[in-house]
């Protein structure tokens, strides 16, 4: 089998590369051109997947590589994916997260319907949330531009399965985070700030709105709903979630304390962080994946965030032995 992902070099195409290639795929991973090679999070993996240049703004690149590799599977993990970006580049945003599915849709048109495409929705849909817990039918109220893109995204999907037959699949994902997350994301802001603390390399740490609520699960958990998707007999939407809450508050207390670090001595609140619209409480129902996908979690919030204080500790630490 053969599966081309977009996003290959994000937090979740690395983690979904690796998982493919332990059920013995061929994997595939669409990368933009750059002037320097940012494959921090795939150097491990390197020598067993083929990368190849595209580019979600460039339709006969999208062509093209579906042509040249002819896959059976294609995950569209690419996207611009931080949400206050999209208020300062909601154009972009835009042609990334919303026309740039629809390329990729056309071009599996083109030349080949049958292969089987996962996109990357989020529970950013539900944004000012219309009921609670968040299931596949809630309605959705997406407060950035970057869930407004997200919404068109989704809909596009179901409207190629229903216009073309396309095995297209929407997963709703719920936060989920890990090691390899991006440093402007709240877990791993924390999570590096606490261990630069810790070592002394700074004193203070400034975050936005303290109160929002999230469901955050583990990303290696969440790729294998991916796959579980394209394996069924029909093509669906699922929200995938592990169905608990917590504030920004606790994901502080819990990440400072596994330091051993009392967070009210250094955490303070920058007005300038605070979004121009705020999603207050996320909170999944992944009842209908757990049912039909088998699917569920399995690393908990609070071994999740151990898991990434510790790796930042361990980071820290290698950077001041080189320094010295
Ligand atoms: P991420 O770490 O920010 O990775 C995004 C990936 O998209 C990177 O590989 C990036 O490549 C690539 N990309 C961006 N623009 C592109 C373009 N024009 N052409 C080709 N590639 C492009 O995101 P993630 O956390 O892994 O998330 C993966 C997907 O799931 C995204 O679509 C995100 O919106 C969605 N999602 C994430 C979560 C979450 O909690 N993580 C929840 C729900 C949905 P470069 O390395 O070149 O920048
Ligand atoms: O970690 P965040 O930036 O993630 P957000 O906005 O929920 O988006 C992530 O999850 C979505 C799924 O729901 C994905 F679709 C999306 O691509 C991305 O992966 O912020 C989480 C919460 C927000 O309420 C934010 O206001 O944390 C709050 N927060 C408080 N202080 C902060 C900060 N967020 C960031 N990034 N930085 C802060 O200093």
């Amino acid at each position: 089998m053969k599966a081309l992902i977009t996003g290959i070099t994000g937090q979740d195409g690395s983690h979904l590369a690796e998982f493919l290639l332990s059920k013995g795929y061929e994997v595939f991973g669409m990368v933009r051109r750059s002037s320097t090679e940012k494959f921090d999070r795939i150097n491990h993996i390197i020598d067993k997947i083929k990368l190849k240049q595209g580019d979600l703004l460039d339709q006969l690149s999208l062509i093209r590589l579906i042509e040249e590799i002819q896959p059976d599977e294609m995950y569209n993990l690419a996207a611009q994916s931080f949400v206050p970006t999209s208020w300062q580049q909601p154009v972009l945003t835009a042609e990334f997260d919303a026309v740039g599915v629809t390329r990729i849709l056309e071009a599996i048109r083109l030349v080949d319907k049958k292969i089987k495409f996962y996109q990357a929705s989020s529970s950013e849909m539900f944004g000012k949330t219309q009921e609670v817990p968040q299931t596949e039918k809630t309605p959705f109220y997406p407060r950035s531009p970057y869930g407004v893109a997200k919404v068109y995204g989704h809909w596009i999907t179901v409207n190629y399965r229903e216009s073309y037959g396309i095995f297209g699949c929407s997963g709703i994902l719920f936060n989920h985070e890990s090691p390899r997350r991006g440093l402007e994301f709240v877990t791993r802001k924390v999570t590096d700030g606490v261990a630069k603390i810790k070592l002394g390399l700074k004193d203070k740490l400034y975050l936005g709105n303290l109160d929002a609520q999230r469901d955050w699960g583990y990303a290696g958990d969440y790729v294998e709903s991916m796959w579980l998707m394209l394996q069924q007999k029909e093509p669906d939407n699922y929200v995938i979630a592990t169905g608990i809450s917590h504030s920004v508050k606790d994901l502080v207390r819990v990440a400072f304390e596994s330091a051993g670090l009392d967070w009210q001595k250094y955490v303070k609140v920058d007005q300038n962080l605070v979004r121009p619209a705020e999603v207050d409480h996320l909170l999944g129902d992944a009842s209908y994946a757990r049912n039909k996908l088998g699917w569920q979690p399995k690393v908990s919030f609070e071994e999740m965030i151990k898991m990434m204080v510790e790796h930042d500790l361990a980071l820290q630490q290698k950077i001041l032995k080189h320094k010295d």
